[in-house]
């Protein structure tokens, strides 16, 4: 029997070393001497110890069996874990952490258990990001939890189809379905499955989780067609929460009841007449634009950017927050949380960013350009020199208004409401006879960025893996706000920018920067013709059949230059 020996961790020192973070629950020290065996084993789990957890192990494995320990002791201090995360008292890095140590003190028992034992979970799910989906993170912070809270979780991975899911449901006699997915198109592939499983008379209990899903579509719609159960999961602890409501159902028989949200809101409903439509409409195209030059009509590829410039333009709210999940405690002062960034996350954050600089982790790349246009209703038409097959490497005199012909076409939504705005009314119409200037980029940080992520999770390094990846996407999207300004200051529209950087988060300038697949232009499938524009292959940058962006950590976008032209929803 080989033991599993739990060595010396410089990173989890380091977070030791600033880890005054949990007042309530301290560390293994030496005033903890006179504690239990098992109340030292549930403290560590707690505090995410997992420094020669291996002696606590083998002193309990005199008294407990191993899967006692697992079971009474371990899984007792997730619960703990659990209920400190719910009630915002711990944030999620932490959180990973303890799962680190849970998996390390599962991983050191494991040779101690029988084969019946090892089989044991308290249920298994299968779980995955469904067809057409390549987002990964979320999912694998469900399998996180749900692993190190006892339960046998089969990750299928991404882009997997309904098959595969029923297949491995079979093959593992599970208990649950978990289906995960961040694209609007997700939730009409997840309803498409539910509606599979109904025609073959399947019961099978299912979570969905993702961002595009909210509790009226999964609870309402969805558990109104389907057979069996259906829960939406917000996070990963109520995809813990929902399992630990089928296993009890599975085990008493007695199906909770469930309650199915109703949908009151009204259809949304234009309140003005088409002619007062019209006009503001009009009023808007017609508006006195001074159309900028562009430095020149076509693609540029740009590389060999300083990491360091583009490390200015990190939203740390959006990263600390949206990616990292550090919030404030609104039950704690203000002080803890600031001595917490102060202490731990930033540190941190500066940390990687010299670490991603020093191992070649992220390399920034950009290709962008400019393009002869003209709005035609909600459609943004593309121009080209007659006579060529399309705008690379011409010359900017090249292109005059006697010889554009129509290249590419875009087809933009408009609002129903308020402003009626659509992205078209921002250019010159054709009828003006005024050519207009459209700009479009795609930034990525690079294939080693998505590799190193995988590479950290492989490895059960949750909490790095958390770091690591926010931290990647949100310089891909530093990038591209990066980007943004060189095209304004190339236009000659950069005397507008905020000086504040909160502020140009905010979009403190002249124009927009709108995401294909966000809401003022939601299509993904316009990634196609965008990749028709600009070639990003050229920079690695491939399109999967379902229009997202390889590698992962790459973001695009079409900008306008109009001063008034601000984000809406349509
Ligand atoms: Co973008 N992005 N993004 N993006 N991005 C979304 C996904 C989007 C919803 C934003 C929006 O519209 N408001 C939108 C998709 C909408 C659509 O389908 N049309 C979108 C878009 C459009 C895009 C681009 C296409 C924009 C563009 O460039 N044109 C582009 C595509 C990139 C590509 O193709 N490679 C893009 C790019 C990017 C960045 C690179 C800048 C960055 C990283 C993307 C990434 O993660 N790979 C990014 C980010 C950060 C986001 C948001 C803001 C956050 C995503 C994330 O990492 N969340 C996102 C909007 C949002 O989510 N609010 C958005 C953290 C993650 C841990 O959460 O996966 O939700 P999540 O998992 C949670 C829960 O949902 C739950 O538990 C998990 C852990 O708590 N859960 C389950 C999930 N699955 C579960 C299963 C269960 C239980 C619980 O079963 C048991």
């Amino acid at each position: 029997m080989t033991k599993t020996k739990c060595t010396y961790d410089p990173l989890s020192e380091l977070i030791a070393y600033y880890s005054d973070k949990k007042e309530t629950i301290k560390s293994v020290t030496d005033s903890d001497i006179n504690l239990t065996v098992e109340e030292k084993l549930k403290r560590r789990i707690i505090d995410g110890d997992r420094l020669e957890i291996d002696k606590d192990l083998d002193k309990a494995l005199k008294k407990y069996r191993a899967l006692e320990i697992i079971n009474d002791i371990l899984l007792e201090g997730m619960k703990t874990v659990g209920v400190l995360f719910a009630s915002g008292e711990m944030q999620l890095p932490f959180v990973l952490q303890s799962a680190e140590t849970m998996k390390a003190a599962v991983s050191y028992l494991e040779p101690f258990m029988e084969k019946v034992d090892s089989d044991s979970s308290k249920g298994i799910i299968i779980l995955a990001t469904v067809k057409g989906d390549v987002h990964d993170i979320g999912k694998n912070l469900v399998d996180i939890i749900l692993t190190n809270n006892g339960y046998k979780v089969i990750n299928l991975g991404i882009k997997c189809p309904l098959e595969t899911m029923l297949n491995a449901y079979s093959e593992h006699s599970a208990d649950a379905i978990g289906m995960s997915g961040l694209l609007v198109k997700s939730t009409a592939i997840m309803k498409e499955n539910l509606e599979t499983m109904n025609e073959r008379g399947m019961k099978i209990p299912v979570i969905l989780g993702g961002a595009a899903l909210n509790r009226r579509f999964v609870e309402g719609e969805l558990r109104e067609m389907y057979n069996d159960m259906v829960f939406y999961a917000n996070d990963a602890f109520d995809g813990l929460k929902y399992m630990q409501t089928i296993m009890e159902y599975k085990k008493s028989g007695i199906k909770p009841e469930l309650k199915i949200y109703r949908d009151n809101r009204d259809s949304v409903k234009s309140s003005k007449s088409g002619e007062e439509v019209k006009n503001i409409i009009s009023e808007r195209i017609n508006k006195e634009v001074r159309i900028p030059s562009p430095p020149f009509w076509g693609t540029k590829i740009v590389e060999n950017i300083l990491l360091d410039k583009v490390y200015e333009y990190i939203n740390t709210v959006a990263l600390f927050k949206g990616s990292w999940n550090v919030y404030k405690d609104r039950n704690k002062p203000d002080s803890e949380y600031d001595r917490l960034i102060n202490e731990e996350i930033i540190p941190k954050f500066n940390e990687l960013k010299l670490q991603a600089k020093r191992e070649n982790l992220l390399v920034p790349k950009v290709i962008y350009g400019y393009y002869p246009c003209n709005s035609d209703g909600d459609d943004l038409i593309l121009y080209k020199p007659r006579n060529e097959t399309d705008l690379h490497n011409i010359r900017k005199s090249e292109i005059t208004t006697d010889n554009p012909e129509e290249w590419i076409r875009f087809t933009f939504p408009r609002q129903k409401k308020d402003r009626y705005l659509c992205i078209s009314d921002f250019f010159k119409p054709v009828s003006s006879g005024i050519i207009d200037v459209v700009s479009f980029q795609i930034v990525t940080v690079g294939r080693a960025a998505t590799e190193y992520a995988q590479m950290l999770y492989n490895e059960n390094r949750y909490q790095e893996y958390l770091y690591f990846h926010g931290f990647s996407v949100e310089t891909a999207e530093a990038l591209a706000e990066y980007w943004h300004k060189v095209v304004r200051t190339e236009l000659g529209i950069a005397d507008k920018d905020s000086d504040e950087i909160k502020k140009i988060f905010q979009q403190g300038y002249s124009g927009s920067r709108y995401s294909f697949g966000y809401p003022a232009c939601p299509s993904l499938e316009d990634n196609a013709k965008l990749f028709k524009i600009l070639k990003p292959e050229r920079i690695g940058i491939t399109l999967t059949e379902e229009f997202q962006m390889v590698p992962e950590q790459s973001t695009n976008a079409i900008i306008v230059h109009r001063e008034d032209a601000r984000y809406f929803f349509t």
